[in-house]
């Protein structure tokens, strides 16, 4: 026997007792599972992991190397779609701390009380580009939550800016096409989104963030996040509150200007990443405060605004920001893969206490996130290790692909004499009567140019300066035609006077 097969024997023996002395109900967990040496998926070790085996010593190679097949096989398969939009994130864990006491406008178990902590995931990312994109171009900023609270997961999946573009998601799927590249040469062009949003009036105040220094985060820990559709709080009683979600950075918001942007991504696609990782990694945890603010629904018609309207904020003096929380992130990923490509957020995943407003873009949220995430990762998707609640759940939605929950009870449908009664917990949602005929509408109030037009007088006259500069070269593109400068320039009139007077005159245009 030559010395190399005989150390393989010698390995095998020594290894036996541990691989095969346990019966299988005492597997050992996955990571202590690790082997000293390599194996097949399925468990066999493998005598030569460096040579495929082939006929004679120059092959050709034998079908039946089953090793070499599993490990190609593997290999071909690495890859899940990319997610349709947000393919470029990061994510990393920690805990969320209530630090003021809301239960009187919320039965949520994880928010009783100051002091309770619940563990959290938090994916941060760009939307438009590609996973592997650089993460310095202007474009909003993911940033969603998931908490793992002991009455299910509540996914907070919010972006860095307090409004959206569009106020109905019937219009999403062509507002993304818009924004990605051309689809004839797969070229980023701006006169696509200039086009489909010279229809779109209300994206004017999320374009007055996009367009602003704040368009460029400087990297993910200096950026706020918000929650942006309204959402209800049910408390005890049964009284509703609709609220906006708000975090706020304790290191402060800090953006890139265009010269800083492309010297950084030039040279460097990941420095978002990079950042929050080595910054966890050294011990300087990214913290944000969560802040509410809250509106009684009795109220909703009193403003000259739609407060379910995504394109709108909250006039803050009107709704203060009210302190909940906070959320310290202070520890990276293990495994950028199953922590970050197979992390799965949906907006529809609320527990009792929170529920949904009828907010027509949250609505839509509600359908869309899901849908994707069985088609992206698997019908079984929520028990992947970062998706799965941490809470005990049951219930009879199960099998399909890679379902590898371990189930031995014989009933599977409810209701069943043989079943263990499961008690239905009762818990209240908001109550209020739903009726009208079906439509197909625009909501009444649009009211698309005031808040735009505040924000922007609101600014120093540099930063006013940056913004115009910044939509002269994105309507300079040649593609555009007069008529659609002329519409721009005409929203922005009516959004600011000034403002559309400068952005004319830059361009050569009479209004
Ligand atoms: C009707 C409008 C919308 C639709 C249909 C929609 C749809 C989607 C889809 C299909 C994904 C990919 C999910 C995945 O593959 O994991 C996604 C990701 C995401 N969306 Fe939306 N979206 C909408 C509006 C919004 C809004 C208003 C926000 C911000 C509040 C938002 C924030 C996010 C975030 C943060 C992600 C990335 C989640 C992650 O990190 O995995 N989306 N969206
Ligand atoms: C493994 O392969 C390399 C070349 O790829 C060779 O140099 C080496 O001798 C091989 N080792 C064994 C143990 O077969
Ligand atoms: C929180 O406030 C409620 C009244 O809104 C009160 O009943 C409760 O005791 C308070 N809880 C704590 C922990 O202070
Ligand atoms: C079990 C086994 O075959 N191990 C080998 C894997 O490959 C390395 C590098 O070629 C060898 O040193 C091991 O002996």
């Amino acid at each position: 026997m030559d010395p190399y097969k005989r150390c393989c024997w010698v390995l095998v023996f020594l290894c036996f007792p541990y691989l095969y002395g346990t019966t299988s109900e005492q597997l050992l967990p996955s990571s202590d599972r690790d082997s000293p040496f390599w194996t097949t998926n399925s468990g066999a070790p493998v005598s030569n992991n460096n040579s495929s085996m082939t006929v004679g010593t120059r092959g050709p190679i034998l079908l039946e190397h089953y090793h070499l097949l599993e490990k190609l096989a593997n290999f071909d398969r690495e890859r899940i779609p990319e997610r349709v939009v947000h393919a470029r994130g990061a994510s990393a864990k920690g805990y969320f701390e209530v630090t003021h006491n809301i239960s009187h406008l919320t039965f949520a178990n994880f928010l009783r009380a100051p002091g309770v902590q619940t563990p959290v995931i938090v994916r941060f990312s760009t939307v438009v580009n590609e996973r592997g994109s650089p993460e310095t171009l202007r474009d909003p900023r993911g940033f969603a939550v998931k908490f793992y609270t002991n009455e299910g997961n509540f996914d907070l999946v919010g972006n860095n800016f307090p409004v959206f573009f569009i106020r109905d998601g019937m219009k999403f799927p062509d507002m993304v096409h818009a924004f990605k590249p051309n689809p004839k040469s797969h070229i980023q062009e701006n006169w696509r989104f200039l086009d489909f949003f010279s229809y779109h009036p209300e994206s004017l105040h999320m374009f007055t963030f996009l367009f602003d220094d704040v368009g460029i985060p400087q990297d993910y820990r200096h950026m706020e996040g918000f929650g942006v559709n309204t959402f209800t709080f049910i408390n005890k009683a049964g009284k509703v509150h609709y609220i906006k979600f708000h975090w706020k950075p304790t290191c402060g918001v800090r953006s890139l200007l265009e010269d800083e942007a492309i010297k950084i991504g030039g040279s460097d696609h990941s420095h978002a990443t990079r950042d929050l990782y080595d910054s966890i990694a050294a011990g300087n945890y990214p913290e944000w405060k969560l802040f509410i603010q809250t509106m009684n629904p009795d109220h909703e018609d009193k403003f000259d605004f739609d407060p379910l309207d995504a394109t709108k904020t909250w006039p803050e003096d009107i709704f203060p920001l009210q302190p909940v929380g906070h959320m310290v992130l202070n520890k990276n990923v293990d495994n950028f893969f199953g922590e970050n490509e197979q992390l799965a957020f949906c907006p529809a995943i609320v527990v009792p206490g929170i529920y949904y407003s009828d907010d027509k873009l949250l609505q839509t949220r509600v359908f869309s996130y899901a849908d994707t995430q069985r088609y992206r990762i698997g019908a079984n998707y929520l028990q992947l290790p970062a998706n799965a609640p941490k809470c005990i759940y049951h219930n009879n939605h199960h099998d399909g692909a890679m379902n590898f929950m371990h189930r031995d009870e014989e009933v599977n449908y409810f209701p069943s004499r043989f079943d263990p009664v499961r008690e239905a917990w009762k818990y209240p949602i908001p109550s209020n009567v739903l009726m009208g005929k079906r439509e197909q509408r625009v909501i009444q109030k649009e009211n698309n140019f005031k808040q735009p037009g505040e924000r922007y007088r609101s600014w120093a006259p540099d930063r006013q300066e940056r913004f115009i500069s910044r939509w002269i070269v994105a309507l300079s593109d040649p593609r555009l035609t007069h008529e659609i400068r002329s519409i721009w320039i005409s929203y922005w009139s009516q959004a600011d006077k000034s403002l559309g007077q400068e952005i004319a005159k830059r361009l050569n245009m009479n209004i």
